[in-house]
């Protein structure tokens, strides 16, 4: 990317900025990927398509979600966990595409993650109403792996607390092409999205896509 070129010779300033201990925004990093990346996501949709998965205590999720690579994060009336097979079709996960993974690899390098190599991806899909509640991600082995998170098409308020549920959660507008790297003591901070407000975006229509990709193994 041209930005890195840059890196340390001009000030790339807010295209980069920490939002707390290990959490890095890097704003419309992804806008120079969507050429290959709305394909590539489509393919992925078609051999697996979003679902709305049940919680452990019997919830339907309003997010929908599909994954991609060789193990996907699921939830059914068991648990949480990561499964190489997709569940509604029994058969593996797509594979993470080659533009995914250079995506997730760049922006975790640009934020001090050297080496990062997600084996999952988890993507949720939002339609306006659809919100996710305050959680921690901890169904990975790693905790010192950062998780990589990608923002398309209608914005969302992203809510992002601290290490304790009861943290007063600070409210960030993601946007299409915004992608944060959330690594250090961030990565077990509470975290979730408001109610998608309704809109139109013009290459994703009325959805918001997200993508975040992890080292689950
Ligand atoms: C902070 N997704 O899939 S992405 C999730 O917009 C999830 O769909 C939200 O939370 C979404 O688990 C938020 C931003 C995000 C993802 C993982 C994190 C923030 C995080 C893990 C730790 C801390
Ligand atoms: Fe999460």
């Amino acid at each position: 990317m041209t930005a890195d070129l840059f890196e340390g010779v001009l000030d790339v300033g807010p295209a980069r900025q920490k939002i707390a201990d290990g959490a890095t925004l890097l704003r419309g990093f992804a806008k120079a990927f969507e050429h290959d990346l709305m394909p590539a996501l489509h393919a992925i949709i078609a051999q697996a398509p979003f679902r709305h998965m049940h919680t452990p205590g019997g919830h339907q999720m309003s997010v929908a979600m599909t994954n991609c690579g060789s193990l996907g994060w699921v939830t059914d009336r068991s648990g949480y966990r990561y499964d190489a097979i997709d569940p509604e079709i029994g058969k593996p996960w797509p594979a993470m595409p080659a533009v995914f993974l250079l995506l997730a690899r760049e922006a975790a390098a640009r934020a001090g993650f050297a080496g990062f190599a997600p084996d999952a991806c988890l993507i949720n899909r939002y339609e306006p109403g659809a919100r996710m509640s305050l959680h921690q991600d901890r169904d990975e082995r790693d905790f010192d792996q950062p998780i990589v998170s990608v923002s398309l098409g209608l914005s969302a308020v992203f809510l992002f607390g601290g290490p304790k549920r009861a943290d007063k959660p600070q409210r960030y507008r993601l946007q299409h092409g915004d992608v944060v790297v959330w690594g250090g003591p961030s990565r077990l901070f509470f975290h979730g999205v408001a109610p998608l407000a309704d809109g139109e975006h013009a290459l994703l229509g009325r959805q918001r896509i997200n993508l975040t990709f992890r080292r689950a193994r």
